[in-house]
């Protein structure tokens, strides 16, 4: 019988302690936001920094476009690789050409309401994708030589069992994200221990920044507050006012990922900023940073949020942003990182949104001089 456990391609590698003498990083998700503030603090840092993109028909490097140069014309420390976590034999390729010693996995379909409408392939994806690099990290034989950080997820919380969730509070999903991230959580997990590798789990509460993808609400909210105090929109359209998230600032969170890394031992946690805040809250601040106060009237979804200075409706319901099964309150507990890690966000809610939203009333302001 042949040994399951023996990797299936020899490279010809030294012992761990020399071979991580070297810094060279592997992010796939480097694209998204997470993946561009992570790149820029690995490179300050001295890393070699490698990263798997989708091919696309559309350009989609825009986040990371500043680091990167012709590597004909001026070779740097940054290079991108075509790839896909659906597909093992290019993540198997990717390994043995990259040699990485650290490896952050952040892609994934990561729009909690686009993975009800496509729930197979979330599972695929975010769940089964983990599985796939953590075998292809066995099949080149580099187990005991790298360390592998999974993006767990408040989500898995789902429906509130006690508050403020830690490493400890049981998991409860609500979203086939949420479940597909459980299996990724889990299977972490059991590959740290049936075979010893060094793999953490970052179980991050909302963060969020100028780079937040737009779908999500926060930067929904931050564009159309922009574009609303422009003229360029006249309403905001959202879903559940009363969802409460702990919203912190992806680039402190990039941070505690690294540090995970770092630690004489793997182990799991919980990044979060110990605050809870409503959607409404995060609508009222981000209007209040351009001279706009809303206030509310109505109820359910008749609910309407209006300018007081003008008397205009500028933030509507609409029931189609409403999900089949809702997550209600997420609060974190970061005790343990800030204990073991030293980590401690830096950024607040309230300056977290006053960025969000000028960076927002910049770009909104240049495209309407590129129109001009
Ligand atoms: P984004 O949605 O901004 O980025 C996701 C990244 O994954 C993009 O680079 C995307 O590529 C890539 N990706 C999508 N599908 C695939 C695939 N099939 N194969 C390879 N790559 C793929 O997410 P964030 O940066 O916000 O989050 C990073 C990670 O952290 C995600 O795993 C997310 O689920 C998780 N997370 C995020 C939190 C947050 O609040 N931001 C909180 C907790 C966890 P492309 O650009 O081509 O679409
Ligand atoms: P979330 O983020 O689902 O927490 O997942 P999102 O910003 O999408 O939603 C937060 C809350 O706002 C409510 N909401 C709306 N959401 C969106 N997207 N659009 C709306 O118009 C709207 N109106 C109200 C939602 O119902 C929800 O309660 C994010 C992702 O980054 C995940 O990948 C990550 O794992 C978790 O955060 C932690």
């Amino acid at each position: 019988m042949s040994d399951a456990h023996a990797p299936f391609v020899k490279l010809d590698l030294p012992p761990p302690e020399e071979y991580r003498s070297r810094k060279v990083a592997l992010i796939s998700g480097i694209t998204g936001q997470d993946g561009s503030y992570l790149a820029e603090l690995l490179l300050e840092k001295g890393y070699e920094v490698h990263g798997i993109i989708r091919r696309s028909s559309s350009f989609n490097t825009n986040r990371v476009q500043h680091l990167y140069a012709d590597q004909h014309e001026r070779p740097n420390k940054f290079k991108l690789h075509y790839g896909d976590l659906s597909d093992s034999t290019n993540l198997v390729y990717i390994l043995a050409q990259v040699l990485p010693t650290e490896i952050y996995n952040l892609g994934a379909q990561s729009h909690v309401k686009v993975s009800f409408e496509m729930a197979e392939y979330t599972a695929d994806v975010d769940g089964l994708g983990t599985l796939r690099l953590l075998d292809a990290i066995r099949t080149v034989g580099l187990e005991k030589h790298v360390r592998f950080y999974q993006a767990s997820t408040s989500e898995l919380y789902g429906k509130v069992v006690e508050t403020p969730q830690s490493e400890t509070t049981p998991f409860y999903p609500r979203s086939p994200y949420g479940v597909a991230k459980l299996y990724a959580y889990w299977i972490t997990v059991n590959y740290r221990e049936a075979y010893g590798m060094y793999a953490c789990n970052g179980i991050l509460f909302n963060h969020e920044s100028p780079r937040r993808g737009r779908t999500f609400v926060t930067r929904k909210i931050s564009r159309a507050a922009a574009d609303i105090c422009l003229g360029k929109q006249h309403c905001l359209y959202l879903g559940n006012l009363d969802a409460q998230r702990d919203w912190g600032h992806a680039k402190d969170y990039v941070e505690g990922m690294w540090r995970m890394l770092q630690q004489p031992t793997p182990d799991d946690f919980v990044l979060a900023t110990g605050e809870t805040h409503p959607v409404r809250e995060f609508v009222e601040k981000s209007f209040a940073v351009l001279g706009i106060t809303v206030k509310w009237r109505g109820s359910g979804l008749e609910e309407e949020g209006y300018n007081v200075q003008t008397g205009q409706t500028i933030v509507r319901v609409d029931s189609h942003y409403f999900r089949p099964a809702e997550v209600d309150l997420l609060l974190g507990n970061p005790a343990k990182a800030e204990r073991v890690l030293g980590w401690k966000r830096k950024v607040d809610f309230d300056s977290l949104i006053k960025e969000m939203v000028e960076s927002d009333l910049r770009a909104s302001k240049s495209l309407v001089e590129d129109h001009n």
